[in-house]
């Protein structure tokens, strides 16, 4: 897996950003439309940013983009936090949650989804193909099945001996596991890598449309049923075309209790840029958890209808990746800790 320290000290593109300009954008201007563009949670989400360039790029729309992007980490073996190979839960169930919104208000959402190896497609065909919003574990596979998904394992041999190594002490503590593996990423020197990768990506496009879409197989060995704010519509994910648009990853049931990504956006219908609204809401989760809040990790990102961008997380190392008609680049998001 990608050296994060040193990717990001090297460089700021990777191989699948060739076909855009190398050019790093700056701070996003209030005053001009910057659009298209496109915001992931985490820096290895250049990649999942540059599929959904190719749609975004030729003036599709932003549904159609994040729908594709957030597909190339659900399809990586060596992310651990989505899709194919995302970390089991204790019983060593690989379950998955997604959720995806459009510019209408439109949404879809799957959660406790198994063998299914992009969720996200789910999502968007409970968004297209039916009256609901969410659809859960066997209701949600038996849909996914009846529109030609094929079951796999999504278990890796890789995450199964994470999963081994874990049950060695079976230590059930999902709120101080991410930061635990964090820590030993950072001392391995391999920047933060582990369990906090799901992918929240949000798109502008050049008709102004924004939309967004969320998956991840939700905290390493948590209680097999568990679901997160990530396929939560409000919580790990909330468009609305009029104000912007904002998306999570961290502790999801830190996000899930103060309707997280819903509030960013009602920050910023009230006249807040992204970067305030991200760092006002995290300070809210702050203030409910007092303490507590210094062994967790949230983080949020926002984009408003002009293209400008935001983000702001509980602890340091929270990092997002945007893309626009002048390039690609990593933010190291500002932190409360
Ligand atoms: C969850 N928010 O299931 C997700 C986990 C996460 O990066 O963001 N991981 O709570």
């Amino acid at each position: 897996m990608l050296n994060r320290r040193t990717f990001l000290q090297s460089s700021l593109f990777t191989s699948a950003s060739i076909f855009i300009k190398k050019t790093v954008i700056g701070a996003a201007s209030p005053k001009k439309r910057n659009k298209p563009l496109v915001i992931s949670t985490w820096e290895p989400n250049v990649t999942a940013n540059a599929e959904a360039w190719k749609i975004l790029g030729k003036g599709g729309k932003a549904i159609d983009a994040v729908e594709a992007g957030v597909q190339i980490p659900e399809a990586n073996p060596h992310d651990q936090s989505v899709g194919y190979g995302g970390l089991p839960d204790r019983d060593g169930k690989v379950t998955l949650d997604a959720c995806i919104m459009d510019e209408t208000g439109n949404c879809g959402g799957v959660v406790f989804l198994e063998y299914i190896v992009h969720p996200i497609k789910v999502a968007r065909l409970v968004m297209d193909k039916t009256p609901h919003v969410l659809l859960a574990g066997e209701g949600a596979l038996q849909f996914a099945l009846e529109n030609g998904f094929k079951k796999e394992n999504l278990l890796t041999p890789e995450s199964e001996k994470a999963w081994k190594d874990w049950l060695k002490t079976s230590k059930y503590d999902p709120m101080t596991i991410p930061k635990l593996l964090q820590e030993k990423d950072l001392k391995d020197g391999r920047g933060q890598q582990h369990n906090h990768d799901t992918i929240g990506m949000i798109a502008l496009d050049e008709a102004g449309n924004l939309s967004g879409a969320c998956t991840t197989s939700g905290m390493a060995y948590k209680m097999r049923g568990r679901v997160g704010d990530s396929p939560i519509i409000g919580a790990g994910l909330f468009v609305d075309n009029e104000v912007g648009a904002a998306t999570s990853t961290g502790v999801g049931e830190e996000v899930i209790r103060i309707c997280g990504s819903h509030t960013v956006v009602e920050y910023m219908r009230m006249g807040l840029s992204p970067d305030e609204a991200c760092k006002k809401t995290v300070e809210r989760i702050a203030k409910k958890r007092g303490d507590k809040a210094n062994d967790l990790q949230v983080g949020f990102i926002a984009v408003n209808t002009n293209g400008d961008i935001g983000g702001y997380a509980l602890q340091k190392g929270f990092t997002y990746a945007v893309q626009t008609t002048e390039g690609s680049k990593v933010y190291h998001s500002k932190s409360m800790f």
